[in-house]
């Protein structure tokens, strides 16, 4: 056997030092943008610019293939904040579809305007309005003006579970807050606003061109679905997808994705460097050239990534056994630390960049457990991360939410546990009994909970925050000048445990000393 001459370490191993920060080297200034499928570039220019891939994303954080973390909701919340999310493929061909349709026919942005509601609207057309914008609380008079009757109130959470009906008396659905204020609302827009400014009610009026209030917005609502500045879209205003295949169903999978509007397609395995990845990416590559989108993976060293990269594979992903659920390295052996992978094939990618002009992007996946781990893959030389735990934690995955020991917990559980029976996943591809091989002989990963942590928007925003004052400490403003200036030291153990709050008493949240 070969034996490496050094241990694979992992992110929590290294630090970045510091460069000069220059004036003007601010975190408002910082750009996240990041190339997520190959391109071709002048390698006598140094790396290339993120822009010139024909596929990029505000920013570098994408959302796993995994029944736990990408349905349609993460999808539309994370691309709603500049990343990408790939929409498991670990279901059936047509239920993938449904959610990459969902994702795809989001109306992103949010309007408020005269036209959403027309004077003689239904209730029908304001469940419409509600499906639409994804308001989650409207209220609306009879018709339409400050003092009519209270026709309604409506939440989409109510209307999915078929509360609500034009009979259902307004009282039975509305939240007690609202129904206060709506008491209070049969009265003209200049109270209206009086009311809400004065009691700092929670909601914003919708009026008519004759300023007659049409209905309310309830301002969170708002400010959740009011254009975000960093939103990807693409050509045509609609939020950018990918979607997860396998190296099995891909003849059938692919065209019904591509036909839904997937921008991007991902092969899913713990171990991408086969001969089965380089059939289905030939596939694809033939029957839609110059538009079938696909990353491939995973590997964790040089000859994995050149196998990919010649195999034409759009970007490839790396991390074996690093994934917060995954036991594959107690299961097989077989694995990498996460930091030694991605620095090995980023340099192999740097290389086939310049032999080919071929820039093919790199996809660090799974292990990232603290904020930090993000940024140093960035450092080593990711192009983006991908992250499983991280997103299982919001109220946008599609986890169930348990309290559990007075904590709120949401489920994660891995696509090589028997909950998620993945097989295609681990798939070697031998025998045609498929009925048979539809179980795994033995798992691979585990079911879990994560800490709850809230809504995905203000939870990435904070970790985006760290990022960019990351860059700003190491005198960037971009992520490739990032990965070029990026200085890292590997820590001992002493100094990481110096790292966190050490040889203090911690106060608990009553502000006495907390038990150690
Ligand atoms: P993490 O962000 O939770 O640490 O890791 C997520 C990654 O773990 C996924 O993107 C995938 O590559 C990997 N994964 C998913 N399921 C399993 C498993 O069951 C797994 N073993 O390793």
């Amino acid at each position: 056997a070969y034996i490496y001459d050094h241990p694979s370490r992992t992110f929590g191993e290294y630090l970045l030092i510091p460069n000069l920060t220059a004036r003007d080297c601010l975190p408002e200034r910082v750009s996240l943008l990041a190339p997520v499928v190959r391109f071709k570039a002048d390698p006598g220019g140094g790396l290339p610019e993120a822009s010139l891939s024909p596929l990029t994303i505000n920013v570098p954080v994408t959302s796993a293939l995994m029944q736990s973390v990408s349905g349609d909701e993460l999808s539309i919340a994370l691309a709603r904040c500049g990343g990408l999310s790939f929409v498991f493929g670990s279901q059936a061909i047509e239920d993938q579809v449904a959610m990459v349709g969902r994702v795809k026919n989001y109306k992103a942005g949010f309007v408020v305007s005269d036209s959403n509601l027309d004077p003689q609207a239904t209730f029908a057309d304001v469940v419409a309005l509600t499906e639409r914008t994804g308001h989650s609380t409207i209220a609306i008079t009879e018709d339409g003006t400050a003092t009519g009757k209270l026709a309604g109130i409506i939440t989409s959470r109510d209307y999915r579970r078929g509360k609500t009906a034009p009979t259902t008396p307004v009282t039975e659905i509305m939240t007690p807050r609202a129904a206060i204020h709506c008491a209070e609302i049969g009265i003209d827009l200049p109270a209206a606003n009086d009311l809400i400014w004065k009691h700092k009610v929670n909601c914003l009026p919708v009026v008519d061109a004759e300023q007659r209030l049409r209905y309310l917005i309830f301002r969170k609502d708002y400010d959740a679905h009011k254009e975000h500045p960093l939103e990807n879209v693409d050509r045509d205003k609609r939020l950018i997808v990918g979607a997860g295949i396998n190296t099995r169903d891909y003849r059938d999978r692919v065209p019904a994705l591509l036909a839904a509007g997937a921008d991007v397609l991902c092969i899913d395995s713990s171990d991408g460097y086969s001969e089965w990845q380089a059939d289905a990416i030939a596939f694809i590559k033939s029957s839609y050239p110059g538009q079938g989108y696909v990353g491939a993976g995973n590997v964790v060293d040089r000859e994995g990534f050149l196998y990919l990269a010649e195999a034409g594979a759009d970007f490839v992903k790396v991390g074996i056994g690093g994934g917060s659920i995954c036991i594959t390295r107690e299961q097989k052996g077989i694995g990498r630390g996460q930091a030694s992978a991605v620095i090995e094939v980023a340099k192999a990618r740097d290389d086939y960049f310049r032999k080919t002009g071929i820039y093919v992007p790199v996809c660090s996946d799974g292990g990232i457990s603290q904020d930090y781990h993000i940024t140093l893959a960035l450092a080593m030389g990711a192009d983006f991360v991908m992250l499983g735990r991280y997103f299982a934690r919001f109220d946008e995955a599609p986890g169930r939410k348990v309290q559990i020991n007075n904590q709120f917990m949401k489920e994660y559980w891995g696509e090589g546990s028997n909950r998620a029976r993945n097989w295609q996943r681990y798939d070697h591809g031998s025998g045609d009994d498929l009925a048979r091989k539809k179980k795994l002989m033995f798992e691979e990963g585990v079911d879990s909970y994560v800490p709850y942590a809230g809504k995905l928007r203000d939870n990435l925003e904070a970790s985006l925050a760290k990022i960019r004052s990351t860059l700003c400490n190491c005198g960037a403003l971009s992520l490739r000048e990032f990965y070029q200036r990026a200085r890292l030291t590997v820590a001992s153990a002493v100094s990481i445990r110096e790292g966190g709050a050490h040889d203090v008493i911690l106060k608990d949240v009553h502000g006495e000393a907390a038990e150690s």
